[in-house]
């Protein structure tokens, strides 16, 4: 992001107070002197007094394409559609998988999926809202074709993983639903990329996701929601509409800007899942030692991590 974009997006008056950001330091430094061994002493005082210090380094880390990579061959279609997901961070697939979208509103919106009544999500709109299993060999239509898999490795330029399982969602906006965390916008952080295909169709007025497109192509400066003006990303960004017909596939960089806009009286039938590279790293920005921050990559099935063309059998 453009250092004057990122600073309206990102506006001074949201910052911690320079105080906050000094009283942290004393007493990181307070903390580690007080513990024995000194290396870990300084490390320690640069975890907990630098947030900064962190990202730069988890991002290097986990995110920057490896050097070593040798990208998957695509064919030209798909190649396209990975340069416009560098160019905008986002991109619809251009192929119709409505069979599949038909397949899992069938299998796995049915009426026996119905979040319980006192369930605190139903506050939220959610009707249904399940995870669903990389075995059902049916969802590899998307989850393991090569094309798409190869186009989020080479997005990356590294080995990419689910993060958990695909989960499906059933929503209904009643005039009294209060939007999820993700109604405002904001970023998943790490360059988390998502795949979201709409199982039934969706207009702007219904309730989608928006993305500010170009809004992915640097880290973000926080990943603290509370300091963005809401206001200011439709402003400084074209906002790309997640809608179409039944069986659209998106894939999106989460590092980017987005947010579930709400529209009253209105349905939303949704298969989401997102990847990662390998980790997903604590993002509250109040780290306290490095084990907590970098957790190992999660533990997935062997036929999961792998992930790119041809690794079912
Ligand atoms: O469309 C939505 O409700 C928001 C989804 C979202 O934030 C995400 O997929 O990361
Ligand atoms: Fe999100």
């Amino acid at each position: 992001m453009e250092h004057t974009v990122s600073t309206r997006i990102y506006p001074a008056e949201r910052r911690p107070a320079f105080w906050k950001q000094h009283l942290r330091f004393w007493r990181s430094l307070v903390s580690a002197v007080k513990q024995p061994g000194g290396r870990h002493g300084v490390r320690s005082v640069l975890l907990l007094s630098s947030p900064a210090f962190v990202r730069q380094f988890a991002w290097r880390h986990y995110v920057s394409p490896r050097p070593d990579y040798q990208p998957v061959p695509l064919s030209r279609e798909a190649g396209r559609e990975l340069e416009r997901l560098r160019q905008d961070g986002i991109v619809a697939v251009g192929r119709d998988f409505g069979g599949l979208a038909d397949y899992v509103r069938e299998r796995y919106l049915a009426s026996d999926f119905e979040l319980p009544a006192d369930s605190p999500l139903r506050a939220n709109g959610l009707q249904v809202s399940h995870s669903v299993s990389f075995a059902d060999r049916r969802l590899h239509e998307v989850l393991f074709d090569p094309e798409i898999c190869g186009m989020v490795c080479n997005y990356y330029g590294r080995q990419a993983y689910y993060r958990d399982n695909p989960t499906v969602h059933k929503e209904y906006a009643a005039p009294s639903a209060k939007p999820l965390v993700s109604g405002v916008f904001h970023s998943d952080s790490y360059r988390q990329l998502s795949f979201m295909l709409l199982l039934s169709d969706l207009t702007e007025n219904d309730t989608h996701m928006e993305f500010a497109r170009g809004s992915h192509r640097d880290q973000q400066p926080s990943y603290d929601r509370t300091r963005i003006d809401q206001q200011a990303v439709p402003r400084e960004f074209e906002i790309v509409h997640l809608i179409g017909k039944k069986g659209t596939l998106f894939v999106f960089d989460t590092e980017g800007l987005h947010r579930g806009a709400y529209h009253q009286e209105t349905r939303r039938e949704i298969f989401h899942v997102n990847m990662t590279t390998g980790t997903w790293p604590f993002t509250n920005e109040k780290y306290q030692s490095l084990a907590t921050i970098f957790p190992e990559p999660q533990a997935v099935a062997g036929y999961v991590r792998n992930f790119v063309a041809g690794a079912i059998k």
